[in-house]
């Protein structure tokens, strides 16, 4: 009876090089995972910052339902001048100015700032819905139908799980009043109209 034949083991060949190809994909891999990064890492200070999402994970982040209120003056002449922006800018520029993306201000401003010269004096108030604000229930208004003192809300939201419409607007706003909670909890000030962002640019 014969042995059963081994199979041949195939023959190893040199180490397996790195090649440039594999630098590419690692590059490529690389810069999907810094850029994103660098908006929860390192990221600036400015209050804009966090609004600008073009290169962050977002699936499900609430700063894409953000929205803002923009105005701009004119302040090198008294009384100071709104800005009419729907005359100005074209459409896209105005959402986008809605949205507070940081690029997007900065060349508004630039444009407003040399169009009125050396001594141009441009004013900017931006006050936007925090990210938050989606999940917090005064943000849903405060009207208050039966005068009870607790916005109406409070008796529908599903964030009050089994608590009562008081208790409820109590463990969000406290001993606050519902028009002062929801100053302070659905509106937040990113850029404060008191500033000549001519003379001042590098605050944006
Ligand atoms: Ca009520």
């Amino acid at each position: 009876m014969s042995e059963p034949e081994t199979p041949e083991r195939p023959a190893e060949g040199p180490p397996r090089r790195w090649t440039w190809r594999d630098g590419l994909i690692a590059a490529v891999v690389l810069a999907n995972i810094a850029l994103p990064l660098s908006y929860y890492v390192g990221r600036s200070d400015s209050p804009l910052a966090r609004y600008d999402e073009r290169f962050a994970w977002r699936m499900f982040s609430p700063v894409r339902i953000a929205r803002c209120q923009v105005d701009l003056f004119d302040a090198g002449q008294a009384p100071a001048q709104k800005i009419g922006l729907t005359r100005e800018l074209h459409v896209v520029w105005i959402n986008l100015l809605k949205r507070a993306r940081p690029a997007v201000v900065d060349k508004v401003l630039d444009k407003f700032c040399a169009d009125g010269g050396p001594d141009a004096d441009i004013r900017i108030s931006m006050i936007c819905t925090p990210p938050d604000s989606s999940t917090k229930t005064i943000c849903d208004g405060v009207r208050d139908r039966d005068g009870d003192g607790i916005p109406d809300a409070y008796g529908t939201s599903h964030y009050c799980d089994d608590m009562d419409p008081a208790a409820c607007f109590a463990s969000e706003c406290g001993e606050r009043s519902a028009a002062a909670c929801y100053a302070e909890l659905c509106r937040a000030t990113l850029l404060d109209r008191d500033r000549n962002q001519c003379r001042d640019r590098e605050a944006i």
